[in-house]
């Protein structure tokens, strides 16, 4: 066996590792579901550093009632800006702001508004859902999260007027065929970004073979990242980096360092996808060099 001739190891042979720390949580997480989520705008900015010394070279971000942990009930939007100012102070990272929040009592027309107003927050980046779909959990908004491809279109025309770059959140197959439209349109420049959202019961179930499904429906120059939830997220991240994607972890999707354990911080989370990636010889990218292979403007 001539092994050291054949013997490659991935960071030979793949692009490194982006990690994302989803460490705010999203609209289910709350301190009722872990008492570890940060919610004051200083455990949040703690809460990135940690996770960025940990390997994170992204954050995702949404904003927070700093008592209950629970989705900020207002306008998200000088929140999440006061999230970045603060973030930028102690730590240099990609930030990524979902497009979510501020919907509860508002029109449509309302939400437009405010994801026009948090193009230009000083983020890199923002997640958005790439289509109209049922919820996997309880929810304030209602059973149905809405998104219409004339709003994802409008709202991805926003994100490219101010060098936004949008992550193109995708929940089952019928969405990449979105992606490629909005590609086909030119609305948003290429390589697209997409994050394959492996949700379980309402959308994809979160296996390697429906993951490689994915995978092969893309055009090989977009870029992507997987977050599964819950008991999946650790082992589809293992997966994803194998074969050459991005991860996305954290107590927006999990808040379980293995069972029965909560995580007490994200940065637990993301060592612990850190420490896959090194097991498996996978280099782990710095912020400047996420930056450089998701072709973003630098704030
Ligand atoms: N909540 C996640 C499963 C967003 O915030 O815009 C997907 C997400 C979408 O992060
Ligand atoms: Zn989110």
């Amino acid at each position: 066996m001539r092994q050291g001739k054949y013997w490659e190891s991935r960071s030979e042979i793949m692009e490194k590792l982006i990690i994302t720390a989803a460490v705010t949580g999203g609209e289910y997480v709350s301190k009722t579901t872990t008492p570890y989520v940060p919610s004051t705008v200083d455990e949040i900015v703690k809460e990135v550093v940690a996770s960025v010394e940990a390997g994170a070279s992204v954050v995702h971000l949404h904003a927070k009632n700093p008592e209950t942990g629970e989705a900020y009930s207002g306008d998200p939007n000088p929140v999440l800006r006061e999230y970045i100012e603060c973030i930028r102070e102690e730590v240099d990272v990609v930030i990524n702001v979902t497009t979510g929040g501020g919907r509860v009592g508002n029109p449509p027309e309302v939400w437009d508004r405010l994801v026009e107003a948090r193009c230009s927050l000083g983020q890199e980046m923002m997640s958005l859902n790439m289509g109209t779909m049922n919820r996997w959990a309880e929810h304030p908004t209602g059973d149905i999260f809405l998104n219409t491809v004339k709003m994802i279109e409008r709202w991805c025309g926003y994100m490219t007027e101010h060098g936004v770059k949008p992550e193109h959140e995708v929940y089952d197959t019928g969405m990449i065929n979105v992606c490629k439209r909005i590609s086909a349109k030119g609305i948003v420049p290429e390589p697209l970004h997409v994050q394959f959202v492996m949700v379980g019961s309402t959308g994809f179930l979160p296996t390697p073979r429906m993951l490689q499904y994915c995978v092969d429906l893309l055009p090989s120059e977009w870029t992507w990242s997987v977050c599964a939830l819950g008991r999946h997220e650790i082992p589809m991240a293992a997966v994803a980096m194998t074969m050459g994607g991005h991860v996305r972890v954290g107590f927006e999707d999990n808040v379980y360092l293995r069972r029965g354990v909560l995580a007490k911080s994200n940065a637990e989370l993301v060592s612990k996808v850190a420490n896959i990636a090194r097991e498996l010889e996978r280099g782990i990218a710095s912020p400047d060099e996420a930056r450089e292979m998701l072709q973003l403007r630098k704030r």
